[in-house]
């Protein structure tokens, strides 16, 4: 039997971000977290890339951009979809979480999903803390993840 476990090795990675100014305040929060994912587990500094877009409904194709550059061995997305805010949260959510999905399979990109979609801003607040739960920490280091196990399946 053989397993085929990525490991959380970053070291020589290159790492594009993306990340919506919407709710800007938690996204930096998110990309805080993300960093200190990165840096955690090896990744250097200057072998990240940041890409601002204006809401999370820009996220999927500067996404796809990065995912086809031939720049990056892994992605991660951040961004803060919050239902109080907007009518259309469903509208701008799921297209999202679906695109993303469908970049990975197209393209063979591993991306990192920290796009919350929350009922208000405390529970945003909550998943983008300095401590643990910062979830673009989690998708920081689960894209480095599946960056190796990846690699190691191809
Ligand atoms: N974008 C977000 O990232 N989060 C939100 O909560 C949000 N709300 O509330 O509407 C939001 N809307 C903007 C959207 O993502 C696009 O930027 C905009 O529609 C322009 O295309």
């Amino acid at each position: 039997m053989t397993t085929f476990e990525g490991l959380h090795d970053g070291k020589g990675m290159r790492v594009g971000i993306v990340c919506s100014r919407f709710n800007e305040f938690i996204v930096t929060a998110l990309l805080d977290g993300a960093k200190r994912g990165l840096s955690a587990h090896g990744v250097s500094e200057s072998d990240v890339d940041v890409v601002w877009v204006p809401g999370a409904f820009e996220i999927p194709i500067a996404t796809k951009a990065m995912a086809t550059s031939g720049r990056y061995d892994t992605l991660v997305t951040l961004g803060a979809v919050i239902r109080g805010e907007t009518a259309h949260f469903e509208y701008v959510a799921g297209p999202v979480a679906d695109s993303i999905a469908q970049i990975q399979l197209e393209t063979g990109m591993p991306i990192g999903f920290a796009v919350l979609t929350v009922e208000n801003v405390e529970q945003a607040v909550e998943r983008s803390g300095p401590g643990a739960g910062n979830k673009g920490e989690e998708a920081a280091i689960g894209a480095i993840e599946m960056a190796n196990v990846l690699k190691a399946l191809r």
